[in-house]
């Protein structure tokens, strides 16, 4: 299976970036993991410390694996500059369709094709849930590099994009160069605005202060944290919002992404009259209705 087959068809399935890997330990995460733990870091986050050998090396995960396809997506609906009607925020992703479902969708479409053609293939399919270091993967299969705010950064599309992966028990004929750039420099922007100081060093998110973790993740009682939320209510931009690689980004080019929210609506006048029922109502389609 060439590199041209599979990217051709993962931009057939509305993905905008896409490479491959050759599967192996990723021996050189193994510490940062470890620190990164130790240092209670994943702010009580239980699924980060569960299956660590399989975080490190997708065999494990998938005993008989051989390669990665690692496909991206924009999701930048340019919400992010534009909520301005109201003090409340809402990270960008979070007023589109849930991008698990969606992602899922497209990378079953692409194994699809590529079964119909190799049909002796095993493959699964995985978009967030995993126990996959999906940032370090993208970076394998050349698709960008790791910034300073902890997230992949992508030279045309920034880093409002969501990943996913399928994982082979072929060999394919040819893998990506992996991306050995980091274009970051000097620029700390997303260390010095983050509202929380959450990026305590380049690359290193201390997710007990990061207001995603605060909004986004369901089991807040375990995380013991007073950090503020400053008024957003799902998700954060910030770190990405001040980022100069997210200027002149494109924009989401497939439409399952474009934002289902009307944001010009959303004054605080009008959140904060919503009743619960009428809140699961408009944001159903969400990641805000699908709470992990
Ligand atoms: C847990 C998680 C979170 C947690 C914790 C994040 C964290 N950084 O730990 C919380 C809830 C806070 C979170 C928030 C967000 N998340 Co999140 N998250 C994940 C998840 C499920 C696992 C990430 C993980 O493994 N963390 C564990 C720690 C150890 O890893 P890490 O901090 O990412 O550190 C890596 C690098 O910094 C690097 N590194 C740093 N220093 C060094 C030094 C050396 C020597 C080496 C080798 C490596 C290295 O290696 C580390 C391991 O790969 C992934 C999906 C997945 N399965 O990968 C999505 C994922 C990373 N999240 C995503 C998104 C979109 C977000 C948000 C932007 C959402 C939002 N708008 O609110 C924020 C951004 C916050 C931020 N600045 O990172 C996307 C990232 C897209 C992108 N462009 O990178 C992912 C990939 C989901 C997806 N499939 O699209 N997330
Ligand atoms: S998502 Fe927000 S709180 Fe978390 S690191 Fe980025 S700027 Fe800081
Ligand atoms: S804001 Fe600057 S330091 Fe942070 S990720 Fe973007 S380029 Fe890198």
């Amino acid at each position: 299976m060439t590199l041209d087959f599979i990217k051709e068809n993962a931009l057939k399935c509305g993905f905008n970036l896409c490479g491959s890997a050759h599967c192996r330990e990723m021996t050189e995460h193994k510490k940062f993991l470890q620190n990164y733990l130790a240092n209670n870091y994943n702010a009580g986050l239980g699924y980060l410390e569960r299956n660590f050998d399989k975080r490190l090396d997708p065999r494990a995960l998938m005993p008989g694996a051989k390669s990665i396809i690692v496909c991206a997506v924009s999701h930048n609906n340019l919400a992010w500059r534009e909520q301005k009607n109201s003090t409340y925020k809402i990270a960008s992703y979070a007023l589109a369709k849930d991008y698990h479902g969606t992602i899922r969708v497209m990378l079953n479409q692409l194994l699809t094709t590529i079964k119909s053609k190799f049909p002796e293939v095993n493959a699964r399919v995985f978009v967030d849930t995993a126990p996959l270091l999906e940032k370090a993967w993208a970076v394998e299969a050349g698709i960008g590099w790791i910034g300073k705010n902890s997230l992949l950064i992508t030279p045309e599309f920034g880093s409002f994009i969501n990943i996913g992966e399928i994982v082979l028990d072929i060999e394919l004929e040819e893998y990506s160069k992996s991306y050995t750039n980091n274009h970051c420099g000097n620029c700390t922007r997303c260390i010095d605005q983050c509202p929380n100081s959450a990026i305590v060093a380049p690359k290193v998110l201390d997710a007990r202060r990061c207001i995603s973790r605060l909004t986004v993740e369901k089991n807040i009682g375990e995380c013991e944290s007073d950090y503020p939320t400053h008024d957003w209510l799902f998700g954060c931009d910030m770190c990405q919002s001040v980022c100069p690689f997210n200027e002149k980004a494109k924009t989401f080019t497939n439409n399952e992404f474009a934002p289902v929210i009307e944001t010009a609506k959303l004054t605080n006048q009008y959140i904060e009259s919503l009743t619960n029922d009428e809140f699961k109502e408009i944001f159903k389609e969400t990641p805000m209705n699908q709470k992990r």
